[in-house]
């Protein structure tokens, strides 16, 4: 792995947290303190990885096993680690991440069911010592994300699982803040939009002093 200079932030939540929402609300404030950043997703964030997300979200009639959900979600992060992520944080620019690997303990330990251990090793395979910085994570109800979206249009194969699988993942993300209060941000993403950006504003003015 390259060395790092700049610094990585993910953003995570349940379906229809709001993450893409207040993405702008965080580049604006990237923006303000004069940070070179680049902005990107997972699973995807480069053209291979991107193919391999359309893939995992696809409505097909053959839904792919929980390994090889599993195995399909860390190739694509190590193709968006390789080619974008790593290349990025050596330039000294930081890197807006919506969604990563706290993502694959929520969705496939928590949802699927999968052996957090299994997932731990992958990771360490995949990504060395390399952790986000700063995790944000947008928590809410499963039920009232679920109605965000629903209405919003056509749900793709995860985002169709059942209310107790969303249900695992948001427990799963509460279980790692909880577990890493110094890397992670909870926020109630239950408020009103403009709640939600006032409290991102002043966590992360408060938690990154190159934005304050
Ligand atoms: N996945 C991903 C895994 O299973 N494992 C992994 O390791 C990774 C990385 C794709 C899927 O991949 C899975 C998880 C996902 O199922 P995604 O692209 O992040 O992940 O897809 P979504 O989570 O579906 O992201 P969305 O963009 O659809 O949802 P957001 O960004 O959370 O929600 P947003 O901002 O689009 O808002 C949804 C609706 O709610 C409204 C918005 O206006 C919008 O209509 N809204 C609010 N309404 C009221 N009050 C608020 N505070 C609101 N905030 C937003």
């Amino acid at each position: 792995m390259k060395k790092i200079k700049g610094r990585f932030i993910t953003i995570e939540g349940v379906e229809g947290a709001g993450k893409s929402t207040h993405i702008p609300v965080l580049e604006e404030l990237l923006r303000g303190g004069g940070i070179d950043f680049v902005r990107s997703r997972e699973p995807g964030g480069s053209p291979l990885a991107e193919r391999i997300r359309e893939l995992l979200l696809a409505r097909d009639d053959e839904a792919p096993a929980a390994l090889t959900e599993l195995l399909l979600i860390f190739a694509a992060r190590a193709e968006h680690l390789a080619k974008r992520i790593e290349p990025a944080l050596a330039a000294g620019k930081w890197v807006l991440c919506d969604r990563f690997t706290d993502a694959t303990f929520a969705y496939q330990g928590g949802g699927r069911g999968l052996p957090k251990a299994a997932i731990a090793a992958l990771q360490e395979l995949v990504q060395g010592g390399l952790r986000p910085d700063l995790s944000i994570i947008l928590d809410l109800d499963p039920a009232i994300g679920l109605s965000r979206i629903r209405d919003r249009g056509q749900l793709d194969r995860i985002e169709r699982e059942d209310i107790a699988f969303h249900a695992r993942v948001r427990q799963c993300y509460l279980d790692i803040a909880r577990a890493e209060p110094g890397r992670c941000l909870l926020i109630d993403a239950g408020q009103p939009p403009a709640a939600v950006g006032r409290d991102l504003r002043a966590a992360l003015r408060e938690r990154l002093p190159e934005l304050r």
